[in-house]
């Protein structure tokens, strides 16, 4: 299944690598030329006689000029795709908060850390903060997008893959913001409707995930509860 936004940001991405490894050769093959033909052994009197070169100048401005609107061009179609939000999609409601996410589906189900989606639905997210600024961050599927408090947020994604991905935060948002860690989990859709309409609550979800995904929780619930007792968690 193709992916609007990961294509284009993978694009970008390929594109502004590709100019930078072709500029980083360029540069060391003439510094490297330049230091062969011009070195004072063989030119022990120094050549004065060059003070300006007009074409150059163009040049070495024109082109650099259309480097960076390419860059410009590359970055800004991915943009454009994901500020404009499919009209049918699903909504889920994320929050952060010291230090751990929690989602909220349309019909009012909620989930702690695990996020459950369905196999190949555009999904609309509404970001929240509960006290400070987190970001909510899936790096499977390129997007990021910071949860301020006080303000809702939004981003979307096609759930283009199925399988098990990781969710992060990408804002240093105190002291256990590396434990502040989730899991995407996408499933074909009559799994999700199953799991969406069965009626329970965060604790059912927790017993659902895998055992990793339950290590890092109670990793955070330790931590969280200890957040005063920096020697007890350098021990740990
Ligand atoms: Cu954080």
């Amino acid at each position: 299944m193709t992916n609007p936004i990961i294509n284009l940001v993978d694009g970008s991405f390929i594109f502004i690598i590709a100019i930078s490894v072709l500029l980083l050769i360029g540069v060391t093959l003439a510094m490297l030329y330049f230091c062969f033909r011009y070195s004072e052994k063989r030119n022990p009197q120094a050549d004065q006689s060059i003070t300006g070169n007009t074409t150059l100048e163009v040049i070495w401005t024109v082109i650099p000029l259309f480097l960076v609107l390419g860059m410009f061009f590359y970055g800004w179609e991915g943009f454009k795709v994901m500020r404009n939000i499919p009209e049918n999609a699903m909504m889920v409601k994320v929050t952060g908060k010291m230090w751990a996410w929690s989602f909220e589906y349309e019909n009012g189900k909620k989930s702690d850390t695990l996020l459950y989606l369905p196999y190949a639905k555009d999904v609309r997210f509404e970001l929240h903060s509960s006290d400070v600024i987190h970001s909510f961050y899936v790096p499977a599927f390129r997007v990021k997008e910071d949860c301020v408090p006080g303000r809702t947020n939004k981003m979307w994604f096609n759930t283009s893959r199925m399988g098990e991905f990781d969710i992060l935060c990408a804002e240093y948002c105190g002291m256990n913001h590396a434990y502040m860690l989730g899991k995407l989990r996408i499933v074909p859709e009559e799994e999700f409707n199953e799991w969406v309409n069965k009626k329970d609550t965060v604790q059912n979800t927790q017993q659902s995930q895998s055992p990793s995904v339950d290590t890092t929780k109670k990793v955070i619930t330790d931590t969280v509860k200890l957040k005063s007792d920096t020697t007890f968690i350098r021990q740990k």
